[in-house]
């Protein structure tokens, strides 16, 4: 476990943390997410790592879906198998690649956050955890992908039946400070006292 950067607890008692600077493939939630490419085949960068603390088990699961459905289109999510992770579950997501951002990458970033969640919902998870989707190999600018991350998670959970903990693992510190400073601003923008702040660091 790491040490929590910052905490918005919502009236429904739902939570979203930020925690790091830490590794997702260690992360004890129900599931985690990865941050993956349409293929599903595997990657660099989380999908590299959550593939390889996994084992083959990931990758026979996004095979089969694969067989079925085709390539996953960006913006959408399934899920498979945690394999040796402590997660049970790895929900795949594929984010946008930032070209400029008029190419709707925003909506489909938002998406990734939204569609993992109701996925994860669907399978009667409780607690999820997230990298920062696109901002790595996919050069999404952090600033922008830590506003949209956390708006579409504090839109997502009020309609979640199971989901009760969402966690946004951060890789490095500038990571954590972007998403805290986000997570803030957005959290003063809400019905007050609709949510509390908390922030650890
Ligand atoms: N734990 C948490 N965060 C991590 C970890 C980790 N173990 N490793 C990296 N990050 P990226 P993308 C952070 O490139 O931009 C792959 O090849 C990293 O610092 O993993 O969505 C896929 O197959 C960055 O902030 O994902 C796709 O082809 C964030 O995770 C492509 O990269 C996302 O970086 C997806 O690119």
């Amino acid at each position: 476990m790491s040490d929590y950067v910052a905490r918005l607890t919502f009236a429904n008692g739902k939570t979203l943390e930020l925690v790091g600077p830490a590794d997702i493939t260690k992360e004890t939630t129900e599931a985690i997410v990865n941050a993956a490419n349409s293929s599903l085949l595997g990657g660099g960068g989380v999908d590299g790592a959550i593939h390889r603390a996994g084992g083959p088990s990931i990758l026979a699961d996004c095979r089969r879906i694969v067989a079925k459905i085709g390539t996953l289109p960006a913006g959408k999510a399934v899920i498979t198998t945690g394999g040796r992770l402590a997660a049970e579950h790895v929900v795949h997501t594929v984010g946008p690649i930032y070209r400029g951002g008029k190419q709707r990458e925003a909506e489909t970033l938002a998406s990734c956050y939204r569609e993992s969640i109701r996925v994860a919902d669907d399978h009667a998870i409780h607690s999820l955890a997230f990298p920062s989707i696109s901002t790595g190999a996919y050069g999404y600018p952090i600033h922008e992908a830590a506003a949209i991350a956390i708006k579409a998670v504090i839109d997502s959970l009020p309609d979640t039946n199971h989901v009760q903990l969402v966690r946004l693992v951060l890789f490095d510190i500038a990571d954590c400070k972007m998403y805290e400073r986000a997570a803030e601003k957005l959290s003063r923008e809400l019905p007050e006292n609709s949510v509390t702040f908390e922030n650890a660091s």
